[in-house]
């Protein structure tokens, strides 16, 4: 019902032979810019969309609900440097997927979200269409761009403006949308052909100024506490070798956000990781490359950095990266910005400092040294106690291990203590490695993380996930078994959010916070054919982690986790408005 048959299949009549569908293009134009992976969820008006962009060669990776669809394709984009391609119906599909497009532009993340939508003549008159609303109005805000295509001579424009807008300079989500009676629009083949547009250099690189360069180099040398911040942009900027080469040139100590461990080795002698509470507030210039000053970092002042108050400068002063003008000075001075493509910054400044570079002070490095040396050791306490029942940091011990073993596997995180305790306990050894909750601290992008993942880089992937977190998305483990993705879940089960101990006052209900007590979510993947494992000890996490990489099956390991164990909020309780009123 809806649907639409491919005009070819309609005729042998040679002339409407020779005609190209709205389908057609809209696959030719994606298949054209190298975007082979549409994920999505199907209905009208775009199934048969998926079924022919899947004759067509194109993988079509069909999720149970879009927002994780929408995931998987923003980090499919952070991982790959094209726009991850999300494929949605009309109204409440393209609603279900905006969340992820509005996830994409915060993140910087290169997506777009293609959704049917309904009659413009009557959406426009609100005569009540099938599934009627006006997409475009709703997306603008929450996207870097959106564009709609009436005319099937327009869908090669279409795609291709919003490829462009979706890759260069900062990335982020775009929406394209496209009207039911697009589809089956027919245009001449040899017109149709000719209207596509073969994208070239999607994302010109942006070379920094010589001046802003060599301001950069001298506000460095100008240092006696030196300190780099390295963001995800770094990462997503696949400049590893030149990032690498200019911390160790430098000899400066970094500091990894979360998406951009592993660019260096988290065992990097310069990594500063373990000293961050000593390295932020004692620093004097501050180079972020690829970071942005926003509440990850503190806003770049207050306490965090030294500040007498919540809100007073540390003294630092700061070199930013980024590729966007308008980065700077968002929260503090920016005494040198260095606007342009990560690379080509990263490239100029080694260049630069070929006429002449001190390393850091030897006091600094050393006290930054001893710092670290001392909460490591605290730390390998911590992590070596075996406690009963198994809690946050046992268990962790276990994942650690097993990531040190295999450097080349993705890894995804996301919950609140789940989250916190595994950034810092679990080392990176490879870049873009860690994907994780990124800039909104999001639930939910757990399962659609775990696909791209897999589905871009062909590598094993392990997820640790709180039992609230996994929620969000876990019905996908069955589009995990369906497509038989090699992805290890671990699901850190505490009974609840932050932790399964809360009662209702009142005692008539479970209180917001818990959860079924002893669930086994193990037996949700067994539903589905996947391995399932009930691990109740460090020993038995160990075994089941080996055998799921070992034999690639998709496996959920529910870790039961001291349900005490956790703290609200995890690390960020301070933002609580509770916490606020108290200060
Ligand atoms: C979409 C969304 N909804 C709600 C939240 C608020 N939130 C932050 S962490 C969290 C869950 C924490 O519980 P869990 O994943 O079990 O981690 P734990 O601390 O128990 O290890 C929630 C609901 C959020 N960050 N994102
Ligand atoms: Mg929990």
């Amino acid at each position: 019902m809806g649907t639409v048959e491919p005009q070819v299949a309609a005729s042998s009549d040679a002339e409407q032979r020779a005609q190209l569908d709205g389908f057609q293009l809209v696959i030719e134009a994606l298949k054209l810019n190298g975007l082979d992976t549409i994920y999505g969820l199907p209905g009208i008006p775009i199934t048969d969309l998926t079924r022919r962009a899947q004759a067509a060669g194109l993988r079509v990776l069909s999720f149970r609900h879009e927002q994780n669809a929408g995931y998987a394709a923003s980090i499919a984009g952070f991982l790959t440097q094209r726009p991850g391609i999300c494929l949605t119906v009309s109204a409440p599909g393209f609603l279900n997927g905006l969340n992820a497009l509005a996830h994409a532009t915060v993140n910087c993340f290169p997506m777009i979200l293609i959704s049917g939508s309904s009659e413009r003549e009557i959406v426009d008159l609100q005569q009540g269409d099938y599934e009627e609303m006006d997409q475009l109005a709703i997306a603008k805000p929450v996207a870097k761009a959106a564009f709609r295509v009436l005319h099937a001579e327009d869908i090669g424009v279409g795609v291709a403006r919003a490829i462009r807008a979706a890759v260069s300079g900062r990335p982020g989500g775009v929406y394209l949308d496209m009207p039911a009676k697009l589809f089956a629009q027919s245009i001449d083949s040899s017109l149709g052909k000719n209207s596509l547009i073969k994208v070239v250099d999607p994302a010109p690189k942006q070379i920094p100024a010589p001046e802003a360069v060599k301001r950069a180099l001298d506000l460095l040398k100008s240092a006696k506490k030196p300190l780099i911040i390295l963001g995800k942009g770094a990462a997503y900027a696949q400049a590893d070798a030149e990032i690498k080469a200019l911390v160790e040139e430098t000899g400066i100590p970094y500091l990894p956000m979360s998406m951009a461990k592993g660019l260096l080795p988290d065992t990097h002698e310069q990594c500063a990781s373990a000293a961050r509470s000593f390295v932020l507030p004692a620093a004097d210039v501050v180079m972020l490359i690829g970071a942005r000053l926003n509440w990850l970092l503190s806003h770049g002042k207050g306490k965090t950095w030294g500040g007498k108050g919540a809100k007073d400068w540390g003294g630092q002063k700061f070199v930013q990266i980024d590729i966007s003008p308008q980065e700077a000075d968002s929260n503090v001075r920016i005494d040198a910005p260095l606007v342009g493509d990560i690379g080509s910054c990263v490239s100029s400044l080694l260049n630069e400092m070929k006429s002449g570079w001190t390393k850091p002070p030897a006091d600094w490095v050393n006290a930054i040294n001893e710092k670290k040396n001392g909460n490591v050791a605290k730390m390998a306490e911590t992590l070596a106690k075996n406690p009963s029942p198994m809690n946050f940091h046992s268990a962790l011990n276990v994942v650690r291990d097993i990531v040190r073993a295999n450097p080349e596997a993705m890894f995804v995180n996301e919950g609140a203590n789940a989250l916190d305790f595994t950034r810092s306990i679990v080392d990176m050894y490879r870049p873009r490695k860690r994907i994780d909750v990124g800039t909104w601290g999001i639930m939910g992008v757990g399962m659609g993380y775990c696909v791209a993942a897999a589905v871009c880089t062909k590598q094993q992937v392990i997820a640790v996930e709180g039992d609230s977190a996994f929620g969000f998305s876990g019905m996908e483990v069955e589009t995990i078994c369906r497509y038989n993705l090699p992805v290890c879940i671990v699901i850190m089960n505490n009974n609840g959010v932050y932790k399964g101990t809360d009662k209702d006052p009142t005692g008539r209900d479970p209180a917001p916070t818990v959860f079924v007590k002893d669930a086994r979510y193990d037996k949700l993947m067994e539903a589905f054919g996947g391995v399932g494992v009930h691990a109740t000890t460090p020993a038995e996490l160990r075994k089941a982690m080996e055998e799921a990489i070992r034999s690639k099956k998709p496996t959920l390991i529910n870790a039961a986790i001291d349900e005490t164990a956790g703290t609200e909020s995890g690390r960020i309780t301070s933002l609580n408005p509770t916490a606020g009123k108290k200060k």
